[in-house]
């Protein structure tokens, strides 16, 4: 049965309703593409990092004042000396996992480049908005998912998935002594990985994920009396996960700790919103959730993870809500556009077409690793997004893209407008139609399956791919299932991104509208 329709659907976070109302707050907390979230606390501030693979700018950066209002205040990772992600490197690739800490004045990420002669790095920043410094390289810790842990005598451990822990110096990237292997979780659970290690009041603990990052994830825990051990696993592991439940949020895992002022505990962590019929089809990717912490005989007790969730015990603090459009004015693209690979100087300018996005192909189309493109994350069930392009010197569009191999793209140029699916080696032209010359307003529906609905091959969504007339008709040319532009079809660790790309000559972009839809295909507030 479809593990997605088991709950009372939550109204959608960020859409709509206030995200906190009435006692309750809505998981994810950070909706869309945000996995591996680690978190850390300075003053009131909180503070969050997440994965972000084969994108560029890297390493989204939040900054809260509740835990349930986030906003994204910066990327890290955004400028090339920072980050390369070179062609070659498959989707799915590049970075991985970061661990983001406050000690000494400093805020300090460490991260994996999965990527050739990258690996693992530290940043240091006294803004977490940035700048970020450029990378201090370690090359001798070997492996994903590296934590950093200052203990009393001022060392610096650093633990890695495996699970592995060496001493370092981080100003230096030098390791101090051999690696060693250290507790890793129930014997023979699969991906014993995203470990972090803390102390807390005499003793240290190390969190770690296992069973994989998908339906059988899930968190253990131990302690000891040193950073290097001996560790004692808590007898109630794991702590969290929700394999083999009819739960809406699947894939619990790979999680990290934070107190609150008022001394209480929350876990931020990775879930998935499954949709359709079996076995599921997740499409945001892996999001970032919220849970509370007790503790019970020295050992962390996590709460419920659930769309619909009890609210801290202090006053909400939301942040500014997106805007809806993007007009293109500033000289800067918000923290929020993201490019696939790298974003050369020379492929994007607001400044060629004032007030206009200028897209200049790289020879490159949506099925190669190094297209100009610039999107965003799906962060909503249901979504309607529209654009106005302008061809008028080549050809390109709006995609919704999961990979280069899995992507719905809407595509003007040479006097026709064309919906074209990527569905791994077949590569359909699914309509075509002329359209007279000027900017043309694309538009893409993204209508999620309602709950309740059951079929067991029902898709997860479908996406409506069409240009809007100027008196507002919408003029649809496809719909097409939402599975195919799913993790558990493309494989890897992502979800989509909704942008805009050049495939041939220049392509002008006026604005970029997102927002979010109700499952009756509403626009909501946003
Ligand atoms: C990450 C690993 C994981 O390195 O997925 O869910 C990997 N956990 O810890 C990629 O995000």
């Amino acid at each position: 049965m479809s593990i997605a329709q088991q709950e009372t659907a939550a109204p959608e976070p960020g859409a709509g309703p206030p995200h906190w109302a009435g006692g309750v707050f809505h998981n994810p907390v950070i909706p869309g593409m945000h996995p591996d979230p680690s978190i850390c606390r300075v003053g009131e501030d909180y503070f969050l990092a997440c994965s972000s693979f084969e994108y560029f700018p890297g390493v989204p950066i939040f900054r809260s004042r509740d835990l349930v209002h986030w906003e994204q205040i910066g990327n890290a990772l955004d400028r090339p000396s920072q980050l390369s992600l070179p062609p070659q490197m498959p989707s799915s690739g590049g970075v991985y996992a970061p661990t983001l800490r406050h000690h000494d004045g400093r805020f300090w990420l460490i991260v994996t480049n999965v990527a050739p002669d990258a690996g693992t790095m530290v940043f240091t920043a006294t803004d977490a908005a940035g700048p970020w410094s450029e990378p201090v390289r370690l090359p001798d810790v070997a492996g994903i998912d590296p934590d950093l842990a200052w203990d009393e005598n001022g060392d610096c451990w650093c633990t890695t998935a495996g699970i592995h822990q060496v001493r370092v110096d981080p100003h230096t990237g030098r390791t101090l002594g051999p690696p060693r292997r250290t507790w890793s979780g129930a014997p023979g659970a699969q991906a014993p990985e995203a470990p972090h290690l803390y102390r807390i009041g005499d003793l240290w603990y190390l969190l770690i994920a296992e069973g994989g990052t998908e339906r059988g994830h899930a968190v253990s825990i131990a302690r000891g009396p040193a950073p290097d051990g001996p560790f004692e696993p808590c007898p109630a592991n794991p702590i969290l996960t929700h394999r083999g439940t009819h739960r809406p949020i699947q894939n619990t895992g790979h999680a990290d700790l934070v107190q609150a002022p008022d001394g209480s505990w929350w876990m931020a962590l990775l879930g998935v919103r499954p949709g359709g019929g079996t076995p599921g089809w997740h499409v945001l990717g892996r999001e970032t959730y919220l849970a509370p912490v007790t503790w019970v005989d020295g050992w962390p007790v996590i709460g419920d993870v659930s769309p619909v969730m009890p609210a801290p015990p202090w006053p909400p603090r939301p942040v500014p809500a997106p805007p809806v459009r993007d007009d293109f004015v500033d000289a800067r693209l918000g923290p929020r556009w993201v490019s696939v690979r790298s974003r050369p100087a020379g492929c994007w300018s607001t400044a060629a077409r004032p007030g206009w996005l200028t897209l200049h192909a790289r020879g490159a189309s949506l099925d190669e690793p190094d297209v100009t493109f610039v999107g965003r994350r799906q962060q909503h069930l249901s979504c309607r997004v529209r654009t106005l392009v302008d061809p008028a010197e080549g050809v390109g569009g709006l995609a919704v893209r999961l990979d280069e191999r899995h992507h719905y793209d809407i595509e003007v140029g040479d006097g026709r407008v064309r919906v074209v699916a990527r569905l791994g080696s077949v590569h359909p032209t699914v309509a075509t139609r002329p359209v007279a010359p000027g900017p043309v307003q694309l538009r893409v529906d993204v209508v999620a399956s309602p709950p309740g609905s059951w079929h067991p091959c029902e898709e997860p969504d479908v996406l409506r791919l069409g240009i809007q007339h100027p008196d507002g008709t919408f003029d649809q040319l496809a719909e097409l299932d939402g599975r195919y532009l799913s993790t558990e079809v493309a494989g890897g660790f992502t979800g989509r991104v909704i942008g805009v790309y050049a495939a041939s000559g220049t392509v002008h972009v006026d604005w970029f509208d997102y927002e979010p839809l109700d499952v009756a295909g509403t626009i909501l507030a946003p």
